[in-house]
């Protein structure tokens, strides 16, 4: 039984999405624990009224970034995690802190990457003019948005979409492949070789 801790900033409808898929799918995994950096982060209630443990590690009174990171750290290893996951976590994390996690720590990001790593994707998807917009779950490095690719997802651009409609339209997908994703981690069928991720029962990787 692989355990997963899950990092969420706000909402947390890709943690419920992924918890809820475990449940009814009945992987060899457990989400044990969800943790925010922001003490009012909606997600943390959906997660206690499952009976999932919550813990808020709250940036705003840590002394520096690396104080911050330690007691994530801190948090994050009490519960002895195989597999952490960000979902919407909104804090750049350092090296010091994601080493120790490296091969066994995802992240969703809004994008088709390597276009738009960072922050207001969908913002710059359309002023690029885009056609194409998506999300991308990655193993998580030191380089923000950097790591090897697991899945993508993509979603045409319409001509009348606004950030909202857009963010909206590929969030639908985010809750189809970032639970995937996950499933083929703790099912063992993810390999990463020179960078490039490869699931060993050949399904597409891509979700459109
Ligand atoms: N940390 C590392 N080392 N590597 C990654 O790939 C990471 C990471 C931390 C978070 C999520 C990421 C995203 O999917 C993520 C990936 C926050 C920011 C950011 O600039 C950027 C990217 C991501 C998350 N945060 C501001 C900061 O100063 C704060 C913004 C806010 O609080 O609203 O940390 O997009
Ligand atoms: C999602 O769209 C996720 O990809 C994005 O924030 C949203 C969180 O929604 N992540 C980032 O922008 C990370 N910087 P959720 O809290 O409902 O899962």
């Amino acid at each position: 039984m692989k355990r997963i801790v899950i990092l969420i900033s706000g909402r947390g409808s890709n943690m419920e999405a992924i918890v809820q898929r475990c449940a009814d799918e009945g992987w060899p995994a457990a989400v044990v624990a969800v943790i925010a950096n922001r003490p009012e982060a909606a997600g943390l209630r959906f997660a206690s009224e499952r009976g999932i443990a919550t813990a808020v590690v709250d940036h705003q009174t840590a002394a520096s970034r690396e104080a911050f990171d330690a007691a994530l750290a801190a948090a994050i290893d009490a519960h002895a995690p195989d597999l952490l996951l960000l979902a919407g976590f909104m804090r750049v994390l350092g090296e010091a802190f994601v080493r120790p996690y490296e091969g066994r720590m995802l992240n969703i990001h809004p994008s088709l990457l390597p276009a738009f790593p960072g922050l207001h994707t969908h913002r710059r998807a359309l002023e690029a003019g885009c056609k194409l917009a998506g999300a991308t779950v990655h193993f998580v490095t030191p380089q923000l948005d950097h790591g090897p690719i697991v899945m993508q997802s993509a979603v045409a651009v319409r001509a009348d979409d606004d950030e909202q409609t857009l963010a909206a339209r590929v969030l639908a997908t985010e809750h189809v492949i970032y639970p995937l994703a996950v499933r083929w981690f703790v099912e063992g069928r993810l390999r990463v070789e020179g960078g490039v991720v490869r699931q060993l029962q050949g399904a597409s990787q891509l979700l459109v």
